[in-house]
Protein backbone atom coordinates (compact mmCIF):
# COMPACT_ATOMS: atom_id res chain seq x y z
CA UNK A 1 0.00 0.00 0.00
CA UNK A 2 1.30 3.82 -0.76
CA UNK A 3 1.62 5.72 2.05
CA UNK A 4 -0.33 9.68 1.48
CA UNK A 5 3.14 10.82 1.78
CA UNK A 6 4.64 9.08 -1.16
CA UNK A 7 1.06 9.74 -3.41
CA UNK A 8 1.64 13.51 -3.21
CA UNK A 9 5.38 12.98 -3.81
CA UNK A 10 4.67 10.91 -6.84
CA UNK A 11 1.93 13.40 -7.64
CA UNK A 12 4.38 16.25 -7.54
CA UNK A 13 7.03 14.19 -9.63
CA UNK A 14 4.79 13.16 -12.23
CA UNK A 15 2.60 16.64 -12.35
CA UNK A 16 4.14 18.34 -15.39
CA UNK A 17 3.62 15.04 -17.61
CA UNK A 18 0.04 14.96 -16.12
CA UNK A 19 -0.56 18.43 -17.10
CA UNK A 20 0.96 17.56 -21.02
CA UNK A 21 -1.56 14.44 -20.71
CA UNK A 22 -5.05 16.65 -20.07
CA UNK A 23 -4.09 19.50 -22.68
CA UNK A 24 -3.77 16.75 -25.10
CA UNK A 25 -7.59 15.71 -24.24
CA UNK A 26 -9.07 18.67 -24.89
CA UNK A 27 -9.17 18.64 -28.61
CA UNK A 28 -9.28 21.86 -30.15
CA UNK A 29 -12.56 20.68 -32.17
CA UNK A 30 -13.94 19.84 -28.88
CA UNK A 31 -16.55 21.55 -29.28
CA UNK A 32 -17.40 21.66 -33.45
CA UNK A 33 -21.09 20.29 -33.24
CA UNK A 34 -22.74 17.18 -35.63
CA UNK A 35 -23.67 18.82 -38.98
CA UNK A 36 -26.60 17.56 -40.72
CA UNK A 37 -25.78 14.85 -43.68
CA UNK A 38 -25.89 16.50 -47.01
CA UNK A 39 -29.61 16.91 -48.19
CA UNK A 40 -28.64 15.22 -51.48
CA UNK A 41 -25.29 13.82 -51.22
CA UNK A 42 -26.11 12.76 -47.86
CA UNK A 43 -29.03 9.85 -49.31
CA UNK A 44 -26.08 8.13 -51.94
CA UNK A 45 -24.63 7.37 -48.00
CA UNK A 46 -27.55 6.14 -46.85
CA UNK A 47 -28.06 3.77 -49.85
CA UNK A 48 -24.19 2.84 -49.83
CA UNK A 49 -25.17 1.34 -46.55
CA UNK A 50 -27.78 -0.82 -46.77
CA UNK A 51 -26.97 -4.26 -47.35
CA UNK A 52 -30.25 -5.43 -49.65
CA UNK A 53 -29.47 -6.47 -53.58
CA UNK A 54 -31.93 -4.64 -55.13
CA UNK A 55 -31.66 -1.18 -53.28
CA UNK A 56 -32.63 1.87 -55.27
CA UNK A 57 -30.40 5.33 -55.28
CA UNK A 58 -32.42 8.25 -56.81
CA UNK A 59 -31.14 10.98 -54.74
CA UNK A 60 -28.10 12.38 -56.78
CA UNK A 61 -28.97 13.89 -60.41
CA UNK A 62 -26.37 11.59 -62.05
CA UNK A 63 -27.17 9.61 -64.99
CA UNK A 64 -27.55 5.92 -65.58
CA UNK A 65 -27.16 3.21 -67.97
CA UNK A 66 -30.63 0.73 -68.40
CA UNK A 67 -28.10 -1.66 -66.19
CA UNK A 68 -28.10 0.71 -63.33
CA UNK A 69 -24.13 1.33 -64.35
CA UNK A 70 -22.43 4.94 -64.15
CA UNK A 71 -21.96 5.61 -68.23
CA UNK A 72 -19.12 7.09 -69.86
CA UNK A 73 -20.29 8.68 -73.31
CA UNK A 74 -18.40 6.73 -75.73
CA UNK A 75 -17.27 10.61 -77.44
CA UNK A 76 -15.64 11.05 -74.11
CA UNK A 77 -13.55 7.46 -74.19
CA UNK A 78 -12.96 8.86 -77.98
CA UNK A 79 -11.78 12.07 -77.05
CA UNK A 80 -9.99 10.31 -73.96
CA UNK A 81 -8.12 8.06 -76.49
CA UNK A 82 -6.80 11.10 -78.77
CA UNK A 83 -5.68 13.06 -75.17
CA UNK A 84 -3.90 10.00 -74.50
CA UNK A 85 -2.06 9.99 -78.41
CA UNK A 86 -1.22 13.55 -77.88
CA UNK A 87 0.98 13.19 -74.84
CA UNK A 88 0.29 16.51 -73.54
CA UNK A 89 2.70 17.92 -70.81
CA UNK A 90 0.62 18.76 -67.46
CA UNK A 91 1.56 22.39 -66.65
CA UNK A 92 -0.63 24.63 -65.36
CA UNK A 93 -3.56 26.20 -66.75
CA UNK A 94 -4.18 30.03 -66.52
CA UNK A 95 -6.28 31.20 -63.81
CA UNK A 96 -9.16 31.25 -66.01
CA UNK A 97 -8.48 27.96 -67.59
CA UNK A 98 -8.16 26.11 -71.04
CA UNK A 99 -8.80 28.89 -73.21
CA UNK A 100 -9.67 26.53 -76.36
CA UNK A 101 -12.60 24.73 -73.75
CA UNK A 102 -13.77 28.04 -72.65
CA UNK A 103 -13.64 29.22 -76.07
CA UNK A 104 -15.89 26.41 -76.90
CA UNK A 105 -18.07 26.60 -73.85
CA UNK A 106 -19.02 30.42 -74.25
CA UNK A 107 -20.34 28.91 -78.67
CA UNK A 108 -22.26 25.96 -76.81
CA UNK A 109 -24.52 28.18 -74.96
CA UNK A 110 -24.62 31.87 -76.32
CA UNK A 111 -24.22 29.97 -79.91
CA UNK A 112 -21.99 31.74 -82.75
CA UNK A 113 -24.28 34.37 -83.03
CA UNK A 114 -24.48 35.84 -80.02
CA UNK A 115 -24.25 39.68 -80.13
CA UNK A 116 -22.03 39.22 -77.00
CA UNK A 117 -19.53 36.50 -78.41
CA UNK A 118 -19.60 38.30 -81.85
CA UNK A 119 -18.66 41.84 -80.21
CA UNK A 120 -16.10 40.25 -78.32
CA UNK A 121 -17.82 41.51 -74.93
CA UNK A 122 -17.59 38.13 -73.08
CA UNK A 123 -15.80 37.84 -70.12
CA UNK A 124 -15.22 33.15 -69.42
CA UNK A 125 -13.65 31.91 -67.02
CA UNK A 126 -12.81 27.76 -66.15
CA UNK A 127 -14.40 26.94 -63.27
CA UNK A 128 -14.97 24.12 -61.03
CA UNK A 129 -18.57 22.60 -62.94
CA UNK A 130 -21.19 24.49 -62.09
CA UNK A 131 -20.65 25.00 -58.60
CA UNK A 132 -17.34 26.23 -58.65
CA UNK A 133 -19.15 28.64 -61.01
CA UNK A 134 -22.05 29.80 -59.09
CA UNK A 135 -19.69 30.64 -56.33
CA UNK A 136 -17.09 32.48 -58.41
CA UNK A 137 -20.34 34.22 -59.78
CA UNK A 138 -21.44 34.99 -55.90
CA UNK A 139 -18.44 36.42 -54.77
CA UNK A 140 -18.04 38.55 -57.84
CA UNK A 141 -21.40 39.96 -57.60
CA UNK A 142 -20.96 40.53 -53.80
CA UNK A 143 -17.74 42.35 -54.90
CA UNK A 144 -18.79 44.39 -57.78
CA UNK A 145 -22.61 44.37 -58.05
CA UNK A 146 -23.30 47.60 -56.77
CA UNK A 147 -26.66 47.84 -56.45
CA UNK A 148 -27.83 44.75 -54.46
CA UNK A 149 -26.60 42.41 -52.05
CA UNK A 150 -29.67 40.08 -52.33
CA UNK A 151 -30.31 36.94 -54.55
CA UNK A 152 -33.48 35.36 -55.20
CA UNK A 153 -34.07 31.96 -55.62
CA UNK A 154 -37.26 30.32 -56.77
CA UNK A 155 -39.10 28.40 -54.53
CA UNK A 156 -38.45 25.78 -54.86
CA UNK A 157 -34.55 25.31 -55.98
CA UNK A 158 -31.46 22.77 -55.64
CA UNK A 159 -30.90 22.32 -52.24
CA UNK A 160 -27.09 23.61 -52.72
CA UNK A 161 -28.42 27.09 -53.94
CA UNK A 162 -28.69 28.66 -50.90
CA UNK A 163 -25.66 27.73 -49.29
CA UNK A 164 -23.63 28.71 -52.50
CA UNK A 165 -24.39 32.50 -52.32
CA UNK A 166 -25.14 32.95 -48.41
CA UNK A 167 -21.10 31.61 -48.62
CA UNK A 168 -20.73 34.20 -51.16
CA UNK A 169 -21.59 36.78 -49.15
CA UNK A 170 -24.89 37.65 -50.79
CA UNK A 171 -28.56 37.57 -48.88
CA UNK A 172 -30.61 34.92 -49.82
CA UNK A 173 -34.30 35.51 -50.73
CA UNK A 174 -36.83 33.63 -52.74
CA UNK A 175 -39.69 34.05 -55.39
CA UNK A 176 -42.53 31.71 -55.85
CA UNK A 177 -42.09 29.40 -58.86
CA UNK A 178 -44.04 26.13 -58.53
CA UNK A 179 -47.80 25.63 -58.16
CA UNK A 180 -48.83 22.45 -56.33
CA UNK A 181 -51.49 22.03 -56.57
CA UNK A 182 -51.74 22.42 -60.50
CA UNK A 183 -48.03 20.73 -60.95
CA UNK A 184 -46.84 23.60 -62.88
CA UNK A 185 -45.27 26.83 -63.48
CA UNK A 186 -46.75 29.59 -60.85
CA UNK A 187 -46.42 32.30 -63.31
CA UNK A 188 -48.50 34.48 -61.21
CA UNK A 189 -46.66 34.50 -58.26
CA UNK A 190 -43.51 34.71 -59.71
CA UNK A 191 -44.10 37.70 -61.72
CA UNK A 192 -45.76 39.12 -58.59
CA UNK A 193 -42.69 38.21 -56.16
CA UNK A 194 -40.50 39.96 -58.74
CA UNK A 195 -42.36 42.65 -59.52
CA UNK A 196 -42.64 43.49 -55.56
CA UNK A 197 -38.43 42.81 -54.97
CA UNK A 198 -36.69 46.24 -54.47
CA UNK A 199 -35.40 47.64 -58.54
CA UNK A 200 -31.87 45.96 -59.62
CA UNK A 201 -32.03 42.74 -57.60
CA UNK A 202 -30.33 39.74 -58.71
CA UNK A 203 -32.96 37.04 -59.64
CA UNK A 204 -31.17 33.65 -60.13
CA UNK A 205 -33.31 31.32 -63.27
CA UNK A 206 -32.86 28.06 -63.79
CA UNK A 207 -31.98 27.75 -67.58
CA UNK A 208 -33.68 24.84 -68.32
CA UNK A 209 -35.08 21.32 -66.85
CA UNK A 210 -35.12 23.16 -63.32
CA UNK A 211 -34.04 20.78 -60.00
CA UNK A 212 -35.97 19.77 -58.24
CA UNK A 213 -39.44 20.44 -59.97
CA UNK A 214 -38.84 19.34 -63.71
CA UNK A 215 -41.21 22.28 -64.78
CA UNK A 216 -39.99 24.72 -67.32
CA UNK A 217 -41.18 28.01 -68.93
CA UNK A 218 -42.72 28.05 -71.96
CA UNK A 219 -41.09 30.55 -74.82
CA UNK A 220 -43.95 32.75 -73.60
CA UNK A 221 -43.79 32.59 -69.54
CA UNK A 222 -40.10 33.50 -70.87
CA UNK A 223 -41.06 36.75 -72.04
CA UNK A 224 -42.85 37.50 -69.70
CA UNK A 225 -39.90 36.98 -66.99
CA UNK A 226 -37.85 38.74 -69.06
CA UNK A 227 -40.46 41.69 -68.96
CA UNK A 228 -41.01 41.78 -65.44
CA UNK A 229 -36.99 41.79 -64.73
CA UNK A 230 -36.77 44.34 -68.07
CA UNK A 231 -39.10 46.70 -66.00
CA UNK A 232 -37.42 46.39 -62.67
CA UNK A 233 -34.15 46.47 -63.87
CA UNK A 234 -33.55 43.29 -62.10
CA UNK A 235 -29.58 41.69 -62.94
CA UNK A 236 -30.09 37.91 -64.06
CA UNK A 237 -27.85 35.07 -62.98
CA UNK A 238 -28.59 31.80 -65.19
CA UNK A 239 -27.64 28.42 -63.78
CA UNK A 240 -27.76 25.89 -66.65
CA UNK A 241 -26.52 22.70 -65.18
CA UNK A 242 -28.45 20.55 -67.57
CA UNK A 243 -28.03 21.89 -71.43
CA UNK A 244 -29.17 19.23 -73.60
CA UNK A 245 -30.93 17.11 -71.04
CA UNK A 246 -34.42 19.01 -70.84
CA UNK A 247 -35.12 18.44 -74.99
CA UNK A 248 -32.37 16.50 -76.02
CA UNK A 249 -31.34 19.39 -77.68
CA UNK A 250 -28.53 22.03 -76.09
CA UNK A 251 -29.71 24.74 -78.87
CA UNK A 252 -33.60 24.82 -77.59
CA UNK A 253 -32.45 24.55 -73.54
CA UNK A 254 -30.47 27.29 -74.34
CA UNK A 255 -33.18 29.17 -75.70
CA UNK A 256 -34.01 31.55 -72.06
CA UNK A 257 -30.47 32.48 -71.86
CA UNK A 258 -29.77 33.57 -75.76
CA UNK A 259 -33.33 35.23 -75.40
CA UNK A 260 -32.41 37.33 -72.44
CA UNK A 261 -29.25 38.10 -73.71
CA UNK A 262 -30.63 39.04 -77.23
CA UNK A 263 -33.52 41.13 -74.93
CA UNK A 264 -30.51 43.30 -73.65
CA UNK A 265 -29.92 42.40 -70.15
CA UNK A 266 -26.65 41.95 -68.66
CA UNK A 267 -26.93 38.53 -67.22
CA UNK A 268 -23.60 36.08 -65.93
CA UNK A 269 -23.94 31.88 -66.53
CA UNK A 270 -22.82 29.10 -64.73
CA UNK A 271 -22.45 26.55 -66.88
CA UNK A 272 -21.64 22.74 -66.12
CA UNK A 273 -20.58 19.88 -68.12
CA UNK A 274 -21.01 17.19 -65.61
CA UNK A 275 -24.25 15.56 -66.82
CA UNK A 276 -24.26 16.54 -70.66
CA UNK A 277 -20.85 15.16 -71.00
CA UNK A 278 -21.16 12.66 -68.17
CA UNK A 279 -17.86 14.52 -66.80
CA UNK A 280 -19.31 14.48 -63.20
CA UNK A 281 -16.22 14.06 -61.12
CA UNK A 282 -14.18 15.81 -63.42
CA UNK A 283 -15.82 19.13 -62.57
CA UNK A 284 -15.60 21.03 -65.68
CA UNK A 285 -17.45 24.46 -66.01
CA UNK A 286 -17.58 27.48 -66.78
CA UNK A 287 -18.60 31.34 -65.35
CA UNK A 288 -19.37 33.80 -68.34
CA UNK A 289 -19.96 37.56 -67.80
CA UNK A 290 -21.94 39.80 -70.42
CA UNK A 291 -20.47 42.69 -70.47
CA UNK A 292 -21.09 46.22 -72.28
CA UNK A 293 -17.97 46.56 -74.42
CA UNK A 294 -14.34 45.02 -74.87
CA UNK A 295 -12.84 47.41 -72.85
CA UNK A 296 -15.24 46.73 -70.44
CA UNK A 297 -14.87 42.78 -70.32
CA UNK A 298 -10.61 43.40 -69.87
CA UNK A 299 -11.39 45.11 -66.64
CA UNK A 300 -14.22 42.22 -65.37
CA UNK A 301 -11.60 39.54 -66.67
CA UNK A 302 -9.10 40.79 -64.20
CA UNK A 303 -11.36 41.11 -60.87
CA UNK A 304 -12.89 37.61 -61.93
CA UNK A 305 -8.83 36.25 -61.90
CA UNK A 306 -8.33 38.29 -58.49
CA UNK A 307 -11.22 36.05 -57.01
CA UNK A 308 -10.09 32.87 -58.63
CA UNK A 309 -5.99 33.24 -57.79
CA UNK A 310 -6.72 33.08 -54.03
CA UNK A 311 -9.57 30.74 -54.06
CA UNK A 312 -8.01 27.61 -56.26
CA UNK A 313 -5.36 29.81 -58.01
CA UNK A 314 -6.03 27.55 -61.73
CA UNK A 315 -8.20 24.81 -62.82
CA UNK A 316 -7.79 21.33 -63.48
CA UNK A 317 -7.01 20.61 -67.04
CA UNK A 318 -7.79 16.74 -67.67
CA UNK A 319 -11.78 17.25 -67.88
CA UNK A 320 -11.59 20.72 -69.64
CA UNK A 321 -9.14 18.97 -72.64
CA UNK A 322 -11.66 16.23 -72.97
CA UNK A 323 -14.63 18.22 -73.63
CA UNK A 324 -12.95 20.80 -75.56
CA UNK A 325 -11.67 17.89 -78.11
CA UNK A 326 -15.56 16.68 -78.35
CA UNK A 327 -16.82 20.47 -79.02
CA UNK A 328 -14.06 21.74 -81.30
CA UNK A 329 -13.73 18.42 -83.42
CA UNK A 330 -16.79 18.28 -85.89
CA UNK A 331 -17.59 14.41 -85.89
CA UNK A 332 -16.82 13.92 -82.34
CA UNK A 333 -19.10 17.17 -81.58
CA UNK A 334 -22.19 15.69 -83.51
CA UNK A 335 -22.07 12.08 -82.24
CA UNK A 336 -21.65 13.86 -78.35
CA UNK A 337 -24.91 15.48 -79.33
CA UNK A 338 -26.64 11.92 -80.69
CA UNK A 339 -25.24 10.77 -77.36
CA UNK A 340 -26.78 13.67 -75.31
CA UNK A 341 -30.25 12.78 -76.91
CA UNK A 342 -29.84 8.83 -76.20
CA UNK A 343 -29.49 9.44 -72.22
CA UNK A 344 -32.77 12.64 -72.21
CA UNK A 345 -34.69 9.40 -74.26
CA UNK A 346 -33.45 6.82 -72.09
CA UNK A 347 -35.14 9.04 -69.54
CA UNK A 348 -38.29 9.65 -71.14
CA UNK A 349 -38.76 6.20 -71.73
CA UNK A 350 -38.64 5.72 -68.06
CA UNK A 351 -41.34 8.28 -66.73
CA UNK A 352 -43.79 6.45 -69.29
CA UNK A 353 -42.67 3.16 -67.76
CA UNK A 354 -43.02 4.37 -64.26
CA UNK A 355 -46.28 5.64 -65.35
CA UNK A 356 -47.26 3.03 -66.78
CA UNK A 357 -46.59 0.43 -64.12
CA UNK A 358 -48.56 2.86 -61.41
CA UNK A 359 -51.74 2.97 -63.19
CA UNK A 360 -51.63 -1.02 -64.05
CA UNK A 361 -51.42 -1.30 -60.07
CA UNK A 362 -54.28 0.08 -59.80
CA UNK A 363 -53.01 3.88 -58.35
CA UNK A 364 -55.92 5.66 -58.15
CA UNK A 365 -53.59 9.17 -58.16
CA UNK A 366 -53.00 11.34 -60.96
CA UNK A 367 -49.74 10.55 -61.96
CA UNK A 368 -49.79 13.01 -65.29
CA UNK A 369 -46.64 14.80 -64.39
CA UNK A 370 -43.95 11.79 -64.45
CA UNK A 371 -44.39 12.47 -67.53
CA UNK A 372 -45.14 16.65 -68.35
CA UNK A 373 -41.87 17.45 -66.38
CA UNK A 374 -39.02 17.28 -68.01
CA UNK A 375 -35.05 17.18 -67.25
CA UNK A 376 -33.44 14.51 -64.88
CA UNK A 377 -35.94 14.88 -62.11
CA UNK A 378 -39.69 14.17 -61.17
CA UNK A 379 -40.96 15.69 -58.67
CA UNK A 380 -43.28 13.13 -57.23
CA UNK A 381 -45.28 14.89 -54.36
CA UNK A 382 -45.02 12.58 -51.73
CA UNK A 383 -44.08 13.32 -48.21
CA UNK A 384 -41.35 13.34 -46.89
CA UNK A 385 -42.89 10.68 -43.94
CA UNK A 386 -43.69 8.71 -47.66
CA UNK A 387 -39.80 8.93 -48.65
CA UNK A 388 -38.95 7.92 -45.31
CA UNK A 389 -40.75 4.31 -45.62
CA UNK A 390 -39.58 3.52 -49.19
CA UNK A 391 -35.78 3.86 -47.89
CA UNK A 392 -36.31 2.14 -44.41
CA UNK A 393 -39.26 -0.65 -46.14
CA UNK A 394 -38.43 -0.93 -49.43
CA UNK A 395 -34.70 0.73 -49.44
CA UNK A 396 -35.77 3.06 -52.24
CA UNK A 397 -33.95 6.48 -51.94
CA UNK A 398 -34.58 9.78 -52.93
CA UNK A 399 -34.68 13.33 -51.27
CA UNK A 400 -37.19 14.04 -48.59
CA UNK A 401 -39.11 17.09 -50.84
CA UNK A 402 -40.34 14.00 -52.97
CA UNK A 403 -37.04 14.28 -55.98
CA UNK A 404 -36.78 11.00 -58.16
CA UNK A 405 -33.23 11.35 -60.28
CA UNK A 406 -35.34 9.50 -63.48
CA UNK A 407 -31.84 9.01 -64.32
CA UNK A 408 -31.59 6.35 -61.71
CA UNK A 409 -34.29 4.47 -63.06
CA UNK A 410 -33.93 1.24 -65.41
CA UNK A 411 -36.19 -1.11 -67.37
CA UNK A 412 -35.17 -3.21 -64.69
CA UNK A 413 -36.11 -1.83 -61.40
CA UNK A 414 -38.79 0.36 -62.06
CA UNK A 415 -41.87 -2.54 -61.56
CA UNK A 416 -40.41 -2.75 -58.18
CA UNK A 417 -40.16 1.13 -58.30
CA UNK A 418 -43.67 1.64 -58.75
CA UNK A 419 -45.29 -1.25 -56.19
CA UNK A 420 -43.12 0.62 -53.52
CA UNK A 421 -44.37 3.73 -54.40
CA UNK A 422 -48.01 2.76 -54.91
CA UNK A 423 -47.97 1.13 -51.83
CA UNK A 424 -47.18 3.79 -50.00
CA UNK A 425 -49.37 6.36 -51.66
CA UNK A 426 -52.42 3.95 -51.49
N1 LIG B 1 -26.95 23.73 -60.47
C1 LIG B 1 -27.99 22.88 -60.43
C2 LIG B 1 -29.35 23.39 -60.69
C3 LIG B 1 -27.78 21.51 -60.15
O1 LIG B 1 -28.82 20.69 -60.13
C4 LIG B 1 -26.47 21.05 -59.90
C5 LIG B 1 -26.21 19.61 -59.60
C6 LIG B 1 -25.41 21.99 -59.97
C7 LIG B 1 -23.98 21.62 -59.75
C8 LIG B 1 -25.70 23.31 -60.26
P1 LIG B 1 -21.93 20.33 -60.59
O2 LIG B 1 -21.20 21.18 -59.60
O3 LIG B 1 -21.75 18.90 -60.34
O4 LIG B 1 -21.62 20.75 -61.98
O5 LIG B 1 -23.49 20.60 -60.43
N2 LIG B 1 -27.19 18.97 -58.81
C9 LIG B 1 -27.17 17.52 -58.58
O6 LIG B 1 -27.28 16.86 -59.80
C10 LIG B 1 -25.93 17.01 -57.86
O7 LIG B 1 -24.89 16.94 -58.72
C11 LIG B 1 -28.42 17.13 -57.79
O8 LIG B 1 -28.58 15.92 -57.57
O9 LIG B 1 -29.23 17.99 -57.44
C12 LIG B 1 -25.56 17.75 -56.61
O10 LIG B 1 -24.39 18.11 -56.49
O11 LIG B 1 -26.42 17.94 -55.75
Amino acid sequence: MVSAMTRSAVRSAFAPRMRLTLARNVSAWAKVPQGPPDAILGITEAFKADKFAEKINLGVGAYRDDAGKPFVLPSVKEAELRLLQQQLDKEYAGITGVAQFTKQAALLAYSPESPAIKEDRLVITQSISGTGALRIGGEFLAKWYPESKTIYLPTPSWANHGAVFRDSGLEVKSYRYYDKTNIALDLDGLVADLKEAPAKSIVLLHACAHNPTGVDPTPEQWQAISEVCKTKEHFIFFDMAYQGFASGNADKDAYALRYFVEQGHQVVLAQSFAKNMGLYGERVGAFSVVCESTEEKKRVDSQIKIIVRPMYSNPPVHGARLAAEILTDPALNKQWLGEVKDMADRIISMRTLLKNYLEELGSTRDWSHITSQIGMFCFTGLTPEQVDTLAKEYSVYMTRDGRVSVAGITSGNVKRLAEAIHAVTK
